[in-house]
């Protein structure tokens, strides 16, 4: 068997180019194909087109020393990994189309003794489709589903779960499952990921690996959905939801999640549905989380037009438009659904602020919002709308907010930035260990040492 010299990587996005690089960087021949032409070209330019911290700097080094080619049409190599999207169609339902059609793509270039493993997030079963799909197009070639340990291709199933906005260091450093459709596939993308991963390695079938990667998106989706009805919870009770969820998380088996303007991004609001698809019937938790966490941003809008002075214009300003804090990514972001529906609201003059973007996202064009930076948003307004907790977000001076209305959809300057008494009383075994000098916790600790 070959040496795992040349990796192939079908789909240059946000996970796919950054696995090109971490391969690349480890000295790999590495050929990254795409579809796009423009992508292709950026790539071969030493560029990239997606935003990622330090990748940039990374794929103009490995395009230059020769590591990482790019092309629009697959090459042969040793390794294929496959990472295209795999979107939700009508009603939910997972599109696997794009894997099959990069199975199929690959299909004429594939040899004896390579290994293709998907990484898409993908409905169970999916990497036995995409085996039969490639058995079809190659029947010179035999597959495990039905050679077993002798087949001449061996395929597996190993998921991504980096964090954007954190993905070179999670790339090498996360554990990771490998489900192989035999012995041989797992113990040939064990070889392969070696190379750049420093996690753990465990091997597990196709299926389950496939669920894990849906299971750990649903979990989290359902413990946000969790936070988020708390926060109604605490609205209706009169209650800082903040201040009850930081509390609880004091108990040494609770940890809960934050709540916010509903969940955004492409993971964690799409994945749940891959698992509801499969099994509706008995996903009654998934699917109320789903309709809590979509639900929210309109309980927002609900909020701040319960603030509104009816008979006349009211200035509003919204800060924060991507999908989570510190990222310029406005796409599937709840924030943006907040801010489009306050605009069809009548009586409001509508301003927003995103420090990471220049201009306003094409969905809010044409609809008379003002865009702006945060400082002369808050001037403007009389009611201000914090939707995304930016770092510097939290830095804006509360005086700047004084005679503002505000709705703090993620607590920044109501609770995580805010001046309060501190509730702490000191209980023995911290002073002792603060006494000792063992590490300090908080900075009021560090202010009494
Ligand atoms: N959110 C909350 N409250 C929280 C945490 C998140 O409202 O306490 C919201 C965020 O604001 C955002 C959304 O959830 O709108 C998702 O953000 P995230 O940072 O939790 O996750 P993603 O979508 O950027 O990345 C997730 C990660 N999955 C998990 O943490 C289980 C990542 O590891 C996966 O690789 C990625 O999905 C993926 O590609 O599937």
């Amino acid at each position: 068997m070959s040496d795992l010299t040349t990796v192939s990587v079908i789909g240059m996005g946000y996970i796919g180019l950054p696995t090109c690089a971490m391969f690349a960087s480890r000295g790999m021949d590495v050929i990254g194909i795409d579809v796009n032409p423009a992508v292709v070209e950026k790539v071969n330019r030493g560029e990239i087109h997606i935003v990622e911290p330090d990748l940039d700097g990374l794929i103009h080094k490995v395009v230059a020393n020769g590591n990482l080619r790019a092309f629009t049409t697959p090459q042969p190599a040793d390794a294929f990994i496959i990472a295209v999207p795999t979107p939700f169609v009508a009603n939910h339902r997972p599109d696997v189309s794009y894997v099959m059609a990069a199975a199929r793509s690959i299909a004429p270039v594939l040899k004896r003794g390579d290994v293709v493993v998907l990484e898409s997030t993908s409905p169970v079963g999916t990497t036995r489709q995409m085996t039969e799909e490639l058995a079809r197009v190659r029947p010179d070639l035999t597959f495990p589903l039905e050679a077993g340990e002798d087949a001449d291709v061996m395929v597996a199933y190993s998921p991504e779960r980096v964090l954007p906005g954190k993905v070179l260091s999670e790339l090498i450093n996360n554990h990771r499952s490998i489900g192989g459709l035999s012995k041989a596939s797992s113990e040939r993308a064990v070889a392969l990921y070696s190379k750049i991963i420093v996690g753990d390695l465990y091997i597990t079938t196709a299926e389950s690996a496939e669920l894990v990667k849906l299971t750990e998106n649903a979990f989290r989706d359902v413990n946000i959905a969790f936070a988020n009805e708390l926060a109604t919870v605490c609205q209706e009770l009169s209650l800082n939801v903040w201040e009850v969820i930081e509390l609880a998380n004091k108990h040494p088996r609770v940890n809960i999640l934050q709540p916010g303007p509903g969940v955004g991004g492409h993971c964690i609001a799409v994945d749940p549905y891959f698992i509801i698809d499969a099994v509706p019937e008995h996903t009654q938790l998934m699917q109320a989380a789903r309709r809590i966490n979509n639900a929210r941003p309109h309980t927002v809008v609900d909020e701040i037009v319960s603030l509104l002075e009816p008979g006349r214009l009211n200035t509003v300003a919204c800060l924060g438009l991507s999908f989570k804090p510190n990222i310029d990514d406005v796409r599937e972001s709840p924030a943006v659904d907040v801010v489009k529906a306050l605009a069809d609201v009548p009586n409001i003059r509508l301003i927003a602020a995103e420090p990471h973007i220049d201009a306003l996202p094409h969905e809010l064009e044409g609809k008379g919002i003002i865009f702006t930076d945060a400082l002369s948003a808050i001037d403007r307004a009389e009611i201000v709308v914090l939707l995304v907790d930016h770092r510097q977000l939290g830095l804006i001076d509360p005086k700047a907010l004084e005679d503002k209305k505000l709705v703090d959809t993620r607590g920044l300057w109501t609770w995580k930035k805010a001046q309060k008494p501190d509730a702490r009383i000191e209980g023995k075994k911290a002073r002792e260990d603060r006494e000792r000098g063992h590490p300090l916790r908080r900075a009021s600790d560090r202010q009494a040492a």
